[in-house]
């Protein structure tokens, strides 16, 4: 069996260990520093397995060393928006948290796949890259298969069609400069472009839909009010799990580490790659017109600036 190990046993760590465990990917490690948290809810979790005649290992613990040897980290750990937060605030006090976590990863597995969901998702994940010295194949970030399934789900609702004919693209930053790609969206290999002339939907309308997308985490978290989204990000980070785990190569959007692709370097950025059980495998350049390259590249400096509050708080 896989060890996997989840470091954040909060509202994401939670889901995940639950999935995890549902479909019976691996042996888990759940982790959290508040005393008792990750043990008290593998002790739950663990109660539920013969339910579903389910033999995997869970253990629950504040001690991080107990990741050592995993295949795969998740990390959530971490704070969580408020109201009127803005990804952006979290980055000092996650900044700290990813630190201590790289150097974990550094001295206990620093042979595994790690996917890092913590907000700011881009900044925190280059942090991780930096403090653990992973390699960039094995280290990514979840953010743009959430992005992409939250335009999915708004524009299956509003054409009245099954969320799976749908495929798109979001690229960019885990952010409001974030970049639905419409060239890219296609609903039964149909372009969208095809919806539009054919007035199913109007183009003000897919604008509309794009806008509520970028705003996607922040609707959540205004009705939700001291929490932000979790089942959606738990499910999107269980899907590039399995594309590792069972090598199935897939193309997902994810926050990658560049170094000369879309003209970027030294950056984590929302592309499509390919994830086997070698990790990223593959990052696919796609050609971009010149409005959305220009949305693209804003998106990208807001990224690179708060790699430059990382940088400053790493000395
Ligand atoms: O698309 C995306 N990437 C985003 C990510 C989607 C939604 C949420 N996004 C971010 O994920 C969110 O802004 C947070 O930064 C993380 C985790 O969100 P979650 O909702 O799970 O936060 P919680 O419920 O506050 O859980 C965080 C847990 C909490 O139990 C802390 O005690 C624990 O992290 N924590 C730690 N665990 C281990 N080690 C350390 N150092 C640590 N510090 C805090």
């Amino acid at each position: 069996m896989n060890k996997i190990s989840l470091i954040g046993a909060g509202n994401i760590g939670t889901i995940l260990a639950y999935s995890i465990a549902r479909k019976n990917l691996g042996d888990i490690v759940l982790v959290d520093v508040v005393d008792g948290l990750a043990e008290g809810k593998c002790l739950d979790l663990g109660q539920s397995l013969p339910i579903d005649k389910l033999n995997l290992k869970i253990l629950g613990t504040d001690d991080i060393s107990k990741i050592h040897d995993s295949d795969v980290i998740i990390i959530t750990a971490g704070i969580a928006r408020k109201p009127g937060m803005s990804r952006d605030d979290l980055i000092e006090t996650n900044f700290k948290i990813m630190q201590n976590i790289g150097i974990a990863i550094k001295d206990f597995s620093p042979n595994s796949f790690v996917i890092c969901i913590t907000n700011p998702l881009d900044a925190m994940v280059w942090a991780l890259k930096e403090i653990s010295g992973l390699k960039k194949n094995s280290i990514i970030g979840m953010a743009g298969i959430l992005d992409s399934s939250r335009f999915k789900y708004f524009l299956g609702k509003e054409l009245n069609i099954a969320f799976e004919n749908i495929q798109t693209i979001v690229l960019g930053g885990h952010g409001d400069t974030m970049v639905p790609l419409l060239d890219y969206t296609t609903i039964s290999g149909i372009p969208i472009k095809n919806f539009i002339d054919n007035k199913r939907i109007s183009l003000e309308k897919i604008n509309q839909i794009i806008e509520r997308t970028r705003n996607g985490g922040g609707e959540v978290v205004s009705l939700l009010k001291d929490s932000s989204a979790f089942y959606s990000p738990a499910c999107s980070a269980v899907e590039m799990l399995e594309s590792y785990i069972f090598d199935q190569r897939k193309i997902l959007p994810c926050s990658a580490y560049l170094q000369g692709e879309y003209g970027v370097s030294d950056l984590f950025v929302g592309v499509p790659v390919i994830i086997g059980r070698k990790g990223i495998e593959e990052i696919i350049e796609l050609d971009l017109t010149d409005d959305i390259h220009k949305e693209f590249n804003k998106s990208v400096n807001s990224v690179d600036n708060l790699v430059k509050k990382c940088k400053k708080l790493l000395v």
